[in-house]
């Protein structure tokens, strides 16, 4: 305070006494130390902050402005200082440091200025200049590196998150947002920030730098904040855009790539398995299903997952890869998630659906070859297939191929998968199939083995063999009305019994003619075998004709003891 007195004391009428003549007629300015780099220097009618060291002739002290740790602040050429400094600091570069001698004419001439500096008094004054401004500035942005696509940038009413570093005209660093680790959050163009920032963020893309000199009345004023940034200060910003978003933006869903056919997109209600990475907009990495080797799983539309992914999955194809973009709004809002989501953060998922479906799904068959054939498979029937069995993106689980022989089953036995054994009903012997079969007919939400939960698994079938099946608990059947009597027909050395051999005979001889069909998938002679005990009730190897009495007249009279 006691200087800036000092050194603005009115002068004026000074200008007209003629004091002893100095030793030197003008200001001496001696600049012993220039900056590499001077941008800018002082012109009369600018605003400058600059520290000084102010001595007598013979080295004594009679004022320091670093003394007190404050800065004098003064527009230069305006006569609000002595006329010696006016004249001094011209030309000045911040960072310079030059020292001024100042004839008695320049300063306080013969009157002097109180008890501190005597009449006809010569100042040095060693400056170091702080900061240098002008009315006439404005905010002044230069932008270092812009990213080639840049789909967006900053808008009033949008909100940024971005980090800088903050200094004064010196180099002096007053801020950072790198030094707190959390981006600087704002909306922009609603007087959140400082009008040098608001400005400096216009028009920037996420993954710009920019540089930003902002003059004092776009910054802080004459009031300066805390205790880093002086009244009257100049303040540079390197600025990186980090994110950026609107309140009223949607999910925004780029197609990344798209399956040659897509017979159904996904609606509410189906559940999706797919893999993801998700990044922030300026790249950064915080998840990936990838990297945890598992598929993430849910259904959508039902409030399961955050609302941009509930949107962003809605009307996917098996095998597309989709980019979707969701604001914190539709994701996880200004608080974010643990450690890894910061708030109010924008989320990039580079989704790529593997397989959905829905709990109402049937199979669904189709056919790749289709034959005419007057007996197709149904169940009960014993037959041969070849299978390969993968996943909807094509990963490879079981084959048949990798056996010698192809696999058999009777259909409706409860052997394979429910929707397998769908699948291979209807078919002809030759047809081949593609069949999809949903999870809840497959391995369920658990899977099993290779098979992950919830899996949709894609079968190509192609029926090899066909053997039409028996009733549950049939051995054999009659294809036409069968033997008046039976006993007799058995019989054929007629000596009034059957044992095995004259029973197995004539079976076989049946099963030739095309008159009867025994049960298939086991051995005829095991059948047979089963068929000759369950008719030799007092099993001594022989079958009379009271013990005769076949499995079809058996169930006929349970049928009509059932009704009774
Ligand atoms: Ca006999
Ligand atoms: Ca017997």
């Amino acid at each position: 305070m006691q200087v800036s007195l000092l050194l603005s004391l009115c002068f004026a009428k000074w200008t007209f006494i003629v004091g002893n003549p100095g030793p030197i007629e003008d200001v001496v300015i001696d600049r012993y130390s220039v900056p590499e780099h001077c941008t800018r220097e002082v012109k009369t009618g600018d605003f400058v902050r600059y520290h000084y060291n102010g001595t007598f002739v013979d080295g004594k002290q009679f004022d320091s402005s670093h003394d007190r740790g404050v800065a004098f602040f003064v527009q230069v050429g305006r006569g609000r200082q002595i006329a010696g400094m006016d004249k001094g600091l011209i030309g000045m570069c911040v960072n310079e440091r030059r020292r001024v001698t100042i004839p008695p004419h320049l300063a306080y001439g013969s009157q002097g200025a109180g008890d501190m500096i005597k009449a006809d008094a010569t100042l040095i004054l060693d400056v170091v200049l702080l900061d240098v401004w002008n009315q006439a500035d404005q905010t002044r942005t230069h932008s270092s590196s812009r990213p080639r696509n840049c789909r967006r940038s900053v808008q009033k009413s949008d909100f940024v998150r971005f980090h800088f570093n903050g200094t004064l005209l010196d180099g002096t660093a007053f801020d950072s947002s790198y030094g707190r680790h959390q981006t600087q959050d704002s909306l922009v163009g609603e007087g959140w920030l400082i009008a040098g920032l608001e400005e400096g963020l216009l028009g920037m893309c996420v993954g710009e730098r920019r540089s930003l000199s902002v003059p004092p009345f776009h910054a802080y004023g004459e009031k300066g904040y805390g205790a880093n940034v002086p009244p009257h200060a100049t303040l540079l910003f390197d600025l990186v855009l980090e994110d950026l978003h609107n309140s009223k933006d949607d999910v925004t869903v780029e197609t990344l790539a798209l399956p040659q056919s897509c017979a159904r997109r996904s609606v509410s209600g189906d559940y999706i398995r797919y893999h993801y990475n998700g990044t922030f907009l300026n790249g950064h990495a915080f998840d990936s299903s990838y990297r945890r080797n598992q598929t993430y799983n849910t259904y959508i539309g039902l409030g399961y997952v955050i609302a941009g992914m509930d949107k962003g999955l809605q009307g996917v194809c098996v095998g597309e890869k989709r980019r979707i973009i969701m604001p914190p709004h539709l994701a996880y809002g200004q608080h974010g998630a643990g450690k890894e989501i910061p708030g109010s953060a924008v989320l990039v998922f580079d989704v790529h659906v593997v397989d959905f479906h829905n709990p109402s799904d049937s199979v669904e068959i189709q056919v790749t070859h289709r034959l005419e054939c007057n007996e197709s498979s149904a169940v009960d029937d014993f037959i041969q297939y070849h299978y390969n069995c993968s996943l909807m993106d094509g990963t490879p689980l079981f084959s048949s191929k990798d056996y010698q022989t192809p696999q058999d089953v009777t259909l409706g036995a409860d052997k394979v998968i429910d929707g397998l054994d769908e699948g291979l009903r209807g078919m002809c012997v030759g047809e081949k199939r593609r069949v999809l079969v949903p999870p809840h007919l497959g391995h369920g939400e658990r899977g099993a083995g290779d098979v992950p939960g919830s899996a949709v698994l894609v079968f190509e079938l192609e029926l090899m063999s066909l053997h039409k099946g028996l009733p549950p608990g049939y051995l054999f059947v009659w294809l036409d009305s069968g033997p008046a009597d039976l006993f007799k027909e058995l019989d054929t050395n007629h000596d009034q019994e059957v044992p095995l051999e004259e029973f197995s005979d004539f079976i076989a001889l049946q099963v030739t003619e095309g008159r009867g069909r025994l049960k298939p998938g086991v051995e005829p002679a095991v059948v047979i075998g089963d068929m000759f005990k369950n008719q030799d009730r007092n099993q001594d190897g022989r079958i009379t004709a009271d013990e005769l009495k076949l499995k079809v007249q058996e169930d006929a009279e349970n049928a009509l003891h059932e009704e009774l």
